[in-house]
């Protein structure tokens, strides 16, 4: 967002469909949410986006392992999305969802238009590819050969015919643009991060698939059909699409000013190639691309595939949706991960909002239903204050910065800082005192001071807690709006004479932990535990590996792989297994049938360049070569190994 511009568009990732919302989605459509409030109450005319990330493998595969078509699935968890932002009161403008056909018509229309330009070119694609991230990545970034470096899952090895985007000539034009345009990847440490991954220098990118189908087909005019683009193309795009580009484009001149909300782990693809993408098309750069850090429990990032989730829904629910918002919103200095804990949160209830926020509401009404009727009258606040209300307003004057900077933890220390004045002023001048000698008007002028605090700190607390606000400005006789936001904050106008009305206690204390979150074991901790035995292990331990001989009936070479091959292995069961095995470059399938081998029989299936693999086989390998582990006479199949 910035100072000038009127037309203002805020977006969230759109998120994948194939996990239901946790905290961490919560928290980026919440900060998203709250810029997007923030900017409407100043005068902006601001396009609110969030939607779900529809397309790709990942996708595919999850609807089929629930035996549902990729549509009937998807329409399901986006569903869930929306439901939830909407009982979140999450005031988007568009829910996009990348199946819609205006978004699918827009990608198009990207792709052909980049392609026009000369930025996409036709190869082939040999590389490795994480079907958990959507990822490419080359041999060298894998961890242990195999394994993707973002989230340790198997990658697979793709080699097909793709189009490519041409990154690597945008190399200079991005630096620049970092180097240019101070705050456009923030907070600055990530920013750094980025611009030293382009110093390495960049890679076309791989923007099309042929193995799979499940995406935005090609544009007609380049006549390919059997390609479909790659699931980063199609998702980036949405922030146009939702503004109509490729259909009505009305909406088109908020690309102007965007700022985009993500969480770390998806900033490379928000910080270099989505600029590109726009470099290709001739469209406006992002105002601000802004990566916060993660939510952990236990220390370990919370996601569905380690049980560790926190429902959103619960802890609102729990807690106060507000009161969820504010902790989210406070807890942690944007750009950090943060611990989630019942504790803060409660903490946080009791002390910010209970002690800090809503007893001075109390005094409030407390203080002026003694003194003066419930009337509130600001006309002697000046003679009698002046020092107070300078110094809250010394500290408001610039307190926009921290929302362009996306330090929404020091707004709310800032906010909370006027609140300290506004108590700490009654304790100074005890206005029961006041009252007590005579001094009526004084007493008042205390009470109006706070008041006049307490109503400024209501605006601009608003984005965070809407209708708590609300509630605190009605009950103070105003609406919070831009016209008082000018008014109240801006001009720093004071209070009309007013009468105040009771309120029931904002934030009733909390005494426990109301939600019982399942307590999981960190991995971490676990290793630890493992650590201290020094690698040794129990017998106990090594029995749970269940190693059998096997027969192998049938090998054959996986298409396209150079390491791979397909074996059926009779291990004793009613059923041959099927095991893909990295031993192509020693054996020859044919020399292989009727052998038997050593094979780790309870390893958890996994999906090899989309094959099921039932097993491992035992080899050792060194720099001669490798050499499959084989009892010294034959067995029978199936015959345990230990
Ligand atoms: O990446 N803590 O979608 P996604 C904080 N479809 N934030 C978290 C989080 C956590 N533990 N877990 C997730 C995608 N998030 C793509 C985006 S955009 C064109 C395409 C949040 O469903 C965070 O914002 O995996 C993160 O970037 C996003 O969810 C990832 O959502």
């Amino acid at each position: 967002m910035s100072e000038t511009c009127h037309k203002v568009t805020i977006t969230t990732p759109i998120y994948y469909v194939n996990d239901i919302p946790h905290i961490g989605h919560a928290y980026t459509t919440i900060i998203a949410d709250t810029l997007a409030r923030y900017s409407r109450l100043k005068g902006h005319e601001t396009r609110f986006i969030t939607g779900t990330d529809e397309h790709g493998q990942k996708i595919e595969e999850a609807a089929k392992s629930r035996g549902k078509s990729p549509q009937a699935y998807a329409d399901e968890i986006s569903g869930k999305f929306k439901t939830l932002w909407d009982e979140f009161d999450i005031s988007y403008d568009t829910f996009i969802r990348t199946t819609d056909e205006k978004h699918k018509k827009g990608v198009q229309k990207a792709f052909e238009t980049m392609y026009n330009n000369g930025d996409i070119y036709k190869d082939e694609y040999e590389g490795f590819y994480c079907v958990s991230c959507e990822t490419f990545f080359t041999q060298t970034q894998l961890l242990e050969d195999e394994c993707c470096p973002d989230c340790g899952k198997q990658t697979s090895i793709v080699k097909e015919e793709s189009y490519f985007f041409k990154l690597s000539k945008y190399e200079d034009r991005l630096l620049a643009w970092y180097e240019e345009k101070e705050d456009c990847v923030l907070p600055k440490g990530k920013k750094n991060e980025v611009i030293n991954f382009v110093k390495q220098g960049l890679h076309d990118l791989s923007i099309t698939r042929t193995s799979f189908d499940w995406g935005v087909k090609l544009p007609d005019s380049l006549h390919d059909p059997k390609h479909v683009m790659y699931v980063w193309l199609d998702a980036l795009m949405n922030y146009i699409t939702a503004l109509g580009y490729g259909d009505d484009e009305r909406y088109m001149e908020f690309a102007d000013n965007m700022t985009h909300l993500v969480g770390k782990d998806i900033l490379r693809f928000h910080a270099i190639y989505w600029p590109a993408f726009l470099m290709s098309l001739d469209l406006p750069l992002p105002k601000h691309i802004a990566a916060h850090g993660w939510w952990t429990r236990n220390g370990e990032k919370i996601s569905k595939s380690k049980g560790n989730v926190v429902d959103p829904r619960e802890v609102a629910n729990a807690y106060g949706l507000e009161n969820f918002r504010y902790f989210l919103m406070r807890e942690v200095p944007f750009g950090q991960d943060g611990d989630f804990s019942q504790k803060a949160l409660i903490d946080r209830i009791n002390s910010d909002l209970g002690n800090d926020l809503g007893n001075l509401m109390n005094r409030i009404i407390g203080m002026s239903g003694k003194y003066s009727d419930l009337v509130i009258d600001s006309s002697n606040v000046r003679t009698y204050h002046d020092k107070e209300l300078k110094e809250a307003e010394a500290l408001l004057e610039n307190i926009e910065e921290y929302i362009y900077q996306m330090q929404l933890n020091r707004y709310l220390e800032t906010l909370w800082k006027v609140l300290t004045i506004a108590n700490q002023a009654i304790t100074t001048h005890e206005p029961w005192v006041k009252m007590k000698e005579g001094k009526t008007e004084e007493a008042m002028a205390l009470v109006a001071l706070v008041a006049n605090l307490l109503a400024r700190v209501a605006i601009l607390l608003s984005p965070v807690m809407p209708k708590t606000c609300d509630k605190i400005a009605t009950a103070m006789g105003f609406s919070i709006n831009t016209k008082t936001y000018q008014s109240l904050y801006h001009d720093r106008a004071l209070l009309e004479t007013f009468t105040i009305q009771k309120l029931p206690a904002l934030f009733p204390r909390i005494e426990e932990e109301v939600l019982a979150v399942k307590e999981v074991v960190s991995a971490k901790k676990e290793k630890k535990k493992k650590e201290k035995t020094d690698g040794i292990i129990t017998i106990d331990q090594f029995f749970e590996t269940k190693l059998k001989i096997g027969t192998i009936l049938t090998a054959q070479e996986v298409k396209k792989s150079d390491r791979l091959l397909q074996l059926t292995v009779d291990v004793g069961e009613d059923e041959p297994r099927q095991v893909i095995a990295g031993i192509k470059e020693y054996y020859n399938p044919a020399d292989l049938v009727d052998t038997q081998v050593c094979i780790v029989a309870n390893l958890k299936p996994a999906k090899i360049m989309g094959m099921l693999s039932q097993g491992m086989l035992l080899a050792a390998k060194d720099k001669e070569g490798l050499s499959l582990m084989r009892p010294e006479k034959p067995k029978k199949s199936g015959t345990p190994v230990g």
